[in-house]
């Protein structure tokens, strides 16, 4: 059984990685415009800069959490059947054990030089404009995804999404296209869907099945319920 399990913010949270439409989508009074658009770097290069530096830094001090242990184990399982595509930019599911995943908004831990397109591992800051170790021009910026901008991976993800007998989503809002439309090709296709989230989410009325409450709990229970019926 092919699976492909996309998550958002709502699986980190536990781990105290805030989601962004908590606390009205802000981040010290800016809006997820502000920080998360080209425009937005191209007016305010510091602030941005200095927002995902200060979630980088917050990284090192946070742990996978039940959710992300349970993927992982179901990967130990399910070794070429399980994807999991993230929305997130942490490496929680990483350091969880998955190594089966696509970071489809890019990687907090992971530079891109605009002048000579390299992407570089980047642990420190970048509000200082370091120097790409590349070609030394002062043009890093985080490796991300904003609005506006395609998403990685894309090829690869709707491939694996129409091949998958079931869609699973976990911890997020289905505010935020494409991922938000990965259900309703996975419909299209004749998978099952299944949402596992603390709220209904935009696009709920796409799945067959919603579960709702936390991720550490309903994630866990759920690879026990797949693991179960592998070994009919
Ligand atoms: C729990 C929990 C717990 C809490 N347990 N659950 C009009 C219509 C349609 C589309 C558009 C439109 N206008 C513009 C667009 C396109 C735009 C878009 O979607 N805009 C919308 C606002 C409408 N999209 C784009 O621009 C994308 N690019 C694009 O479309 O390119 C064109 C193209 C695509 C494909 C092929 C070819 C061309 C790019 C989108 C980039 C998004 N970037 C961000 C920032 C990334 C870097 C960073 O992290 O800072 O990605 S924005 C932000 O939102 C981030 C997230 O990954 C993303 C999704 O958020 P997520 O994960 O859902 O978090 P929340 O906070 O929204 O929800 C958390 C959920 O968890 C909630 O439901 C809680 O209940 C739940 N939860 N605790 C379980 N303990
Ligand atoms: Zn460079």
């Amino acid at each position: 059984m092919k699976i492909v399990v996309l998550t958002g913010a709502g699986i980190s949270a536990e781990s105290g990685v805030p989601t962004f439409r908590d606390a009205d989508g802000l981040w010290e009074g800016h809006s997820i415009e502000e920080v998360a658009t080209p425009e937005g770097f191209e007016s305010q290069p510091k602030l941005v800069q200095e927002f995902y530096d200060a979630r980088r830094e917050h990284l090192v001090g946070v742990q996978p959490n039940a959710a992300h242990i349970a993927l992982a184990g179901l990967e130990e399982q399910l070794p070429d059947d399980l994807l999991v595509v993230t929305q997130n930019i942490d490496d929680l599911h990483e350091r969880a054990g998955s190594r089966n995943v696509i970071h489809m908004h890019g990687e907090l831990n992971s530079a891109w030089c605009r002048a000579c397109d390299r992407r570089t591992h980047w642990t420190r800051t970048l509000v200082d404009f370091p120097p790409c170790p590349g070609c030394g021009a002062t043009e890093l910026r985080p490796d991300v995804v904003w609005f506006g901008e395609i998403p990685y991976q894309m090829d690869r993800i709707l491939a694996a999404v129409a091949e998958a007998d079931l869609f699973v989503s976990v911890g997020t809002s289905g505010a935020v296209y494409p991922a938000a439309g990965f259900v309703q090709q996975a419909l299209r296709y004749g998978a099952k869907t299944l949402e596992l989230n603390l709220d209904p989410s935009e696009g709920s009325v796409w799945f067959h099945e919603s579960r709702l409450g936390p991720a550490s709990v309903l994630v866990p229970s759920w690879v026990d319920d797949v693991l179960a019926s592998q070994h009919l």
